[in-house]
C-alpha cells in the first residue's frame, strides 16, 4: 500500500474531499502545509501548474511520484482506493460526470466571495443559495440510484456532495441558511446520503480533522479571513 503527502495550505478548501477520500478509505497520509508568505512562492515555481494542491504517491520501495489538478486527483484516488462505481468504464465516466457538475455549483459561489462590500456580499450568497443552488441541486437529486449516487455502494460523488454540504456549513449554519437544510423537502435523497455521511468516518473527519482554525468564516463580515 503507497502512503501519500496532501501538500497544500492549512485550510480545507480544495484539498477537503482528498482528504476526505484517504480518511474514509483508511489510508495512511500526511498534510504538508505550504505557508502563503513563508514556502509558497519557492515550492510554485517547482509546481507542474503553478498551483496546488499536490498529492504525492509514496510507493513502498520510497520512489515518489506527484499529481495536479484537483479533479485529477479526486479521481485518481477514488480509482485507487475503491470509491468508484462500475463495473464499466461507463459508470465511472458517469461518476465524473456527477463530480463536475458539483464542482461547477461550487465554483459558482467564488465570485461573491471576492465582492467588495459587505452589501454585495450578502446579496450575492442570497442569490446563490436561493436560486442557483436549487437549479442544480435538483438534477442531483433526480440522479441519485439508490441509498447512495450509485445504488449500494458509497462512492466519491457521495463524499463530494458531503463536502459541498460542510461548506455551505462553514458560511451559511450562522444564519440557518445552509440550503441543504432550508430546502430539505425537496431533496431528500440527497439529505439521507448527508446524514449517513455525518454518522460515520467522513464525519468524523468533519468534526475532528477538517477545520484547522485559521481560515475561518467571519459570520458578520459575510466572508473568510485568517484568524
Ligand atoms: N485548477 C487548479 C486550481 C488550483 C488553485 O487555484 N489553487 C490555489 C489555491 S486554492 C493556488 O494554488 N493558489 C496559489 C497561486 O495561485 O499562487 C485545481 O483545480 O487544482
Amino acid at each position: 500500500m503507497p502512503t501519500y503527502e496532501v501538500h497544500y495550505f492549512d485550510t480545507s478548501g480544495r484539498a477537503d474531499l482528498q482528504r476526505m477520500l484517504l480518511e474514509v478509505a483508511g489510508a495512511s497520509y500526511t498534510n504538508v502545509f505550504l505557508n502563503w508568505r513563508t514556502t509558497w512562492p519557492t515550492v510554485k515555481e517547482t509546481t507542474a501548474f503553478g498551483v496546488v494542491p499536490k498529492l504525492t504517491v509514496v510507493e513502498s520501495d520510497g520512489s515518489r511520484k506527484d499529481l495536479y489538478e484537483t479533479s485529477a486527483i479526486e479521481a485518481y484516488l477514488a480509482e485507487s482506493l475503491d470509491l468508484m462505481p462500475g463495473p464499466t468504464a461507463f459508470e465511472r465516466a458517469e461518476a465524473l460526470s456527477v463530480l463536475s457538475a458539483l464542482a461547477e455549483l461550487e465554483d459558482k459561489v467564488r465570485p461573491t466571495l471576492w465582492l467588495r462590500t459587505l452589501d454585495e456580499r450578502k446579496a450575492g450568497h442570497a442569490k446563490y443559495c436561493t436560486e442557483t443552488v436549487p437549479k442544480y441541486l435538483k438534477y442531483q437529486e433526480r440522479f441519485v440510484r439508490g441509498d447512495w449516487y450509485f445504488g449500494d455502494k458509497l462512492t466519491v460523488t457521495d463524499l463530494k456532495l458531503y463536502q459541498l454540504y460542510l461548506w455551505y456549513e462553514d458560511m451559511y449554519s450562522s444564519y440557518d441558511q445552509n440550503p441543504f437544510k432550508v430546502l430539505a423537502a425537496d431533496f431528500p435523497k440527497l439529505n439521507k446520503i448527508i446524514a449517513t455521511l455525518d454518522k460515520g468516518k467522513a464525519g468524523e473527519y468533519a468534526r475532528k480533522r477538517r477545520n484547522f482554525g485559521k481560515n475561518r468564516w467571519i459570520a458578520k463580515d459575510w466572508k473568510f479571513g485568517r484568524k
